[in-house]
């Protein structure tokens, strides 16, 4: 039987990166007076770079150099980052949180039934409090161990955000599943030796997904029932803990 449940945050939990970060970064260039747009299909392809900083980083390093800002590149990077993490909160506080199907249907069900719960996420801290907002009074609370951001030096795809949840569980990973959105997220999970439930987004369901358990559209609600791209068959129109419970015994890594 499954004692915990892990989830990333930006593209599991919620639909944020498009329409929230993405949106979020062009507002901080343009408060710059910085002629950088990233567009949807670009920004796909700067997803493969997780971490914001570390994006910025890597755009005006090595996608688009001769934009380079004037300057200590590692400042005006911490500088832009700051601002659009204000921006972003306030566009998350103001349009609402996108939460995913069945989010918050699998939160309550697995709380009832005595399962702990963790966050693993590249994204910065202060980015969760809209998502605790939306998810209900009191949800920072219903997670044992939050890891996001800076609290490990080497993010995703690595494996180190995952143990560092497993260590604050103090579980095993085969007692645990990991539900993630994307490949960078779906390697470090396995790295740490996690079996992986993923929800694609419009990103990320043309990447290899291979080393899933199961990779799904969405976690389904009663009236929206989810639909299996690939990986183990399961039974009903949801996902549930039931269903997570007969599913994770076929995992390759247990
Ligand atoms: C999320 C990320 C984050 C966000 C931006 O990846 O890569 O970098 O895009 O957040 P995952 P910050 O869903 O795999 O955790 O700008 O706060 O870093
Ligand atoms: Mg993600």
């Amino acid at each position: 039987m499954l004692k915990a449940l892990i989830f990333d945050v930006d593209g599991t939990l919620a639909d944020t990166e498009r329409d929230g970060h993405r949106v979020a970064f062009n507002r901080a260039f343009a408060e710059e007076g910085l002629p950088v747009v990233w567009d949807v299909p670009l920004y796909g392809q700067l997803l493969a770079i997780t971490g914001g900083k570390e994006r910025l980083l890597h755009f005006f390093t090595r996608v688009r150099p001769e934009l380079r800002p004037a300057g200590d590149l590692d400042a005006v990077v911490r500088r832009l980052h700051a601002r659009k993490t204000e921006i972003y909160s306030d566009l998350l506080n103001a349009e609402g949180v996108p939460l995913r199907p069945g989010v918050r249907r699998l939160l309550l069900e697995a709380r009832a039934r005595g399962l702990r719960l963790g966050i693993a996420t590249t994204t910065t801290e202060k980015n969760l409090e809209p998502i605790w907002s939306a998810l209900g009074d009191g949800a920072r609370g219903w997670f044992d161990i939050v890891g996001a951001g800076d609290c490990v030096a080497t993010k995703k795809p690595a494996p180190d955000i995952y143990e560092y949840v497993l260590r604050g569980l103090g579980l095993p990973a085969r007692d645990c599943l990991a539900f993630e959105d994307s490949e960078n997220g779906l390697r470090a999970a396995v790295a740490a030796g996690l079996c992986t439930v993923v929800t694609v987004t419009d990103y990320t369901r043309d990447q290899d997904l291979a080393a899933a358990l199961l990779v799904v559209d969405h976690l389904g609600e009663p009236e929206r029932p989810s639909t299996r791209l690939s990986g183990v068959p399961f039974a009903g129109r949801l996902l549930d803990v039931d269903t997570l419970n007969a599913l994770s015994p076929l995992c390759a890594r247990r």
